[in-house]
């Protein structure tokens, strides 16, 4: 059984690295940065026609998209822990996913090519984050977690795409549950121990 990360860990695939350590997944890692010239080449756009990272080859099962990834992951080792296993729990892990990615991510992603984007952008780009950001703000709000009672890969999938790195780009201070709730997320242990490794 062999599971292969690609991806450097200053990229999304961070979030994929901090997931295995939550479910204590032996893995290999080649950390491939996102400009890396091998993302263009036939060998790995085999592997991810898109030419992006993360990436993982789960013995021979090849997937891309981090938010995928982590819910296949988390679904095959930990259904009914960090995967919810109650199909409207398990739906509002998606729901949650899938929000962060659609109306947040765009909004706080610092990639190099999309630079020029966000400098035209400005204060666009930081209003639509700031409205993300209360919709998060509201449903944390007298909740510990997004999802039931516990730490989900509903929080890792969100709190992956609010990394501390895009987090101090923005004032969180107006936004006091979430800020709060990011300070859960990152204090786990295997959040720690893997923004230590590759720190
Ligand atoms: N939606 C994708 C985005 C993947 C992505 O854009 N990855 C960046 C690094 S964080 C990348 O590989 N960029 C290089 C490129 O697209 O050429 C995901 O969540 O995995």
């Amino acid at each position: 059984m062999t599971l292969t990360i690609y991806g450097s860990p200053r990229s999304r695939t961070m979030r994929v690295l901090w997931a295995a350590a939550e479910l204590g997944l032996d893995h290999d890692h080649m950390p491939l940065a996102a400009d890396d010239p091998a993302l263009k080449t036939p060998e790995f756009l085999r592997l991810n026609p898109a030419g992006a990272i993360p990436v993982i080859d789960d013995d021979g099962f090849v997937l891309a998209e981090s938010m995928a990834i982590i819910l296949y992951l988390t679904r095959k080792h930990a259904t009914g822990t960090l995967y919810p296993a109650e199909p409207r729990a398990e739906a509002e892990a998606w729901r949650w996913s899938l929000w962060a990615q659609g109306h947040i991510e765009p909004w706080v992603q610092r990639d190099r090519a999309m630079a020029p984007l966000h400098a035209t952008l400005g204060a666009f780009a930081r209003a639509r984050a700031e409205a993300g950001l209360s919709v998060l703000d509201r449903a944390l709000t007298g909740a510990e977690w997004l999802v039931g009672e516990r730490f989900t890969v509903a929080d890792l999938n969100v709190a992956g795409v609010l990394s501390p790195s895009r987090a101090a780009t923005l004032d969180l201070a107006r936004f006091p549950s979430v800020r709060d709730w990011l300070a859960r997320c990152y204090a786990r242990p295997a959040a720690v121990a893997t923004r230590r490794r590759f720190g």
